[in-house]
């Protein structure tokens, strides 16, 4: 058994590393479009203001995709161009703006899967604390009735918030990507609370009002551990850390949020560790968050072990410094569905690059190619193992805006060129066709 015949292989992006045109048409702003300024935050100075112009230019991105026989398409709505101010006040035009992507998306034969937060809050609701104020999860769960309201006549996928790991470690712990605060332990834990909470607000919601069947996740960076031999006792031991969790890290692991969305509780670990820094949970806190979901989204790059230990000398990484580590594709799904039991999509995978333009007018990335036939290659494994995984959306479709890293990371299937605009696909885009073309066979 290998892929089934409905198994979804798609792309992904995410509103402000594509869009741009970030004061048009009654936008508000969000932390990235604020924080993004500040001196020495950004490598080179650089932000999202225009980046891929992608607001302006979707019409030609879908014609692209179709080109390129994408099906899915996994894209994030940006709160502040709905929300100008985060709560009260709609902007039209802003909704406008999604609703003619999932209709062209849908002319184009492709289905999209709507990410409701991918990381740029609203500036207004940063300005009343952001998601450390015990409101936060309402404003979320009113922002997600607009979009449901609007969109879910056409719209069937809905990932609730993307790597909540991510935004709130290197966010609000480690001060490097916006809105570059250092917070202490007891305000971690009790933002990761109300986020949890906005989740299973927005799952409630998105389940109480979307007009036709409505399938439902989160996409949390998904990194287990590898084990060192295919002994029980080393598979043991990689499970037992890829759940594992301390003090200084909890933030970062799958457990602090994947056991309360799927479980209902933090883990047992949690309490040890974090004891009075642990968030005031009030009655029916845990049933909200814990409400039923239709799928673990997990973003997965590289091993948990490669984060940890220090990396051999020469070690193969991409161009963010990343190691490569193909089998993680193979172990994270494996471990994420035997602990939660859900169908696992595979949100996002793929490498940066220092792409460029040939001589020939071409993007040669066959390191990208190598890199995915790998990647790919360790997923088929695990379906093969009986593993269930929904499907694939590559990160990325186009390159894009990597947040603190800048322009100069590559993560597209297409290459962009900033000065003017236009799209090249790479090599790696052309493979990909074929990949998706015949379902995996032609790995
Ligand atoms: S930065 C990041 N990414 C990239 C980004 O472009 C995308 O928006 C994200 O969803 C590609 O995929 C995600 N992930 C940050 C990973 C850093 C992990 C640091 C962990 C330290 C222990």
């Amino acid at each position: 058994m290998s892929f089934s015949k409905d198994f979804m292989w798609g792309v992904a992006t995410a509103a402000y590393q594509i869009e741009g045109a970030y004061n048009e048409d009654g936008k508000g702003l969000g932390i990235w479009d604020t924080y993004s300024r500040l001196p020495n935050t950004i490598k080179n100075g650089e932000n999202g203001d225009i980046s891929c112009n992608h607001y302006h230019l979707y019409k030609n991105d879908i014609k692209l995709m179709k080109e390129m026989g994408i099906k899915n398409y996994r894209f994030s709505i940006s709160w502040p161009r709905v929300f100008p101010d985060g709560i009260g006040k709609v902007n039209k035009q802003g909704l406008e703006f999604y609703s003619d992507l999932v209709d062209t998306l849908l002319e184009n034969g492709i289905t999209p899967l709507v990410t409701l937060y991918h990381w740029n809050l609203p500036n207004a609701l940063q300005r009343k604390g952001g998601w450390l104020n015990p409101e936060s999860s309402d404003w979320f769960a009113d922002y997600t009735k607009v979009i449901v309201d609007h969109l879910s006549d056409r719209v069937t996928y809905w990932i609730t918030i993307n790597e909540p790991q991510v935004f709130v470690g290197l966010g609000y712990k480690d001060g490097v990507h916006a809105p570059f605060y250092k917070l202490p332990t007891s305000e971690l834990t009790q933002m990761s609370h109300n986020i949890l909470l906005a989740h299973g607000k927005a799952v409630r919601t998105i389940r109480q009002y979307a007009k036709k069947k409505a399938i439902i996740g989160f996409a949390p960076t998904g990194p287990c551990s590898i084990p060192h031999s295919r002994s029980t006792e080393d598979i043991e031991v990689a499970r037992k850390c890829s759940f594992a969790l301390d003090r200084d890290n909890f933030i970062f692991t799958n457990s602090w949020w994947g056991d309360p969305i799927v479980f209902g509780q933090y883990p047992e670990e949690a309490h040890k560790a974090l004891g009075e820094d642990m968030p005031s949970i009030n009655p029916g806190d845990m049933a909200i968050i814990s409400e039923p979901i239709d799928f673990y989204g997990a973003n997965i790059y590289q091993s948990q072990n490669a984060f940890a230990t220090p990396k051999y000398p020469g070690q193969p990484v991409t161009s963010l410094g990343w190691a490569i580590t193909p089998e993680v594709l193979y172990w994270s799904p494996k471990f994420l569905y035997e602990r939660y039991k859900l169908p696992i999509l595979i949100t996002e995978n793929g490498m940066a690059g220092c792409d460029l333009v040939h001589l020939d007018g071409r993007v040669h990335d066959d390191y990208r190619i190598d890199f995915l036939t790998r990647y790919i290659s360790a997923l088929k494994q695990a379906v093969e193992d009986g593993i269930e995984v929904m499907g694939y959306m590559h990160w990325s479709f186009l390159d894009n805006f990597e947040w603190a890293k800048g322009y100069a990371p590559r993560f597209g299937l297409v290459y962009v060129d900033y000065l003017t605009q236009r799209r090249i696909i790479k090599n790696s885009g052309y493979w990909y066709k074929k990949v998706m073309g015949t379902n995996g066979e032609s790995l």
